[in-house]
């Protein structure tokens, strides 16, 4: 299995305690950190765009983790300024011509990632996953923090790893998105998820003061993810 990342939801960091929250997540070595861009039509909010992106880079080299809700991204890749060493997300749903956004975005020579809401089926994945080198599992709908998870993407997530499996496919990262608590995040990495977004369902709930305690903790539910058999297992995988 490989190994689990953390990627840290930007939007959930209050602004006034930036530069601190970045120092703890340099410190305890954070893998990336994940950046809601939203654009008012593909998802009901605005979210963060290209001067917070760029003033980020100034501030750390911790690899981005870009996440685009937008509609039509093959034509804005350039306005956020997609770096080599950044992980770019673009929704299935965003835009009528997927495979042809995925060859422009290979120009940047980032790590391409396919995003898909909870409504959208897996058998969308089909034609594009040599395209592709992971996908990001949407557990809510897009577009705000603090929602409840859609419970039917956890029987999702496990079949999404017996598809690429089936498809000798299962070097694609699973990246999950969204009410990442602590027990979501044990169950998904169970399943075989390896990328989690942390929000504040996990590691952003409370103060400065708290993050890196929660973050320890999620590293600790990470590597102990618990032999999984099936998710029925899990009363109530909502909590
Ligand atoms: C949802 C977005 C996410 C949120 C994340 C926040 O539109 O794509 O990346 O930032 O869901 O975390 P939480 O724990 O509040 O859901
Ligand atoms: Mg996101």
């Amino acid at each position: 299995m490989k190994e689990a990342k953390i990627s840290a939801s930007m939007m959930c960091a209050n602004l006034v305690d930036l530069k601190q929250t970045v120092a703890i997540f340099e410190k305890e070595k954070i893998e990336y950190l994940h950046i809601d861009v939203m654009d008012g039509e593909f998802v009901p909010n605005f979210g963060l765009g290209s001067d917070y992106i760029r003033g980020l880079r100034e501030l750390t080299e911790i690899p981005l983790d870009i996440h685009m809700m937008v509609a039509s991204p093959e034509y804005k890749f350039k306005w956020v300024g997609i770096q080599s060493t950044d992980t770019v997300s673009i929704h299935y749903e965003s835009t009528t011509q997927i495979q042809r956004a995925l060859d422009w975005l290979a120009e940047f020579g980032c790590r391409r990632f396919l995003a898909i809401n909870p409504a959208t089926p897996i058998y969308v994945l089909e034609e594009v996953l040599d395209y592709i080198d992971g996908i990001n599992l949407l557990m809510v709908n897009p577009g705000f923090a603090g929602q409840k998870i859609v419970p039917s993407t956890i029987k999702k997530a496990e079949r999404l790893v017996k598809f690429l499996a089936d498809r000798g496919k299962d070097d694609i990262e699973i990246e999950v998105d969204g009410n990442i608590t602590f027990e979501n995040a044990k169950i998904l990495r169970s399943i075989g998820a390896s990328m989690f977004v942390g929000g504040t369902s996990s590691i952003l709930t409370g103060s400065p003061r708290r993050y890196e305690e929660n973050i320890l903790q999620l590293r600790k539910v990470l590597k102990n993810g618990e032999a999984y058999e099936s998710i029925d297992q899990f009363s109530d995988p909502c909590i």
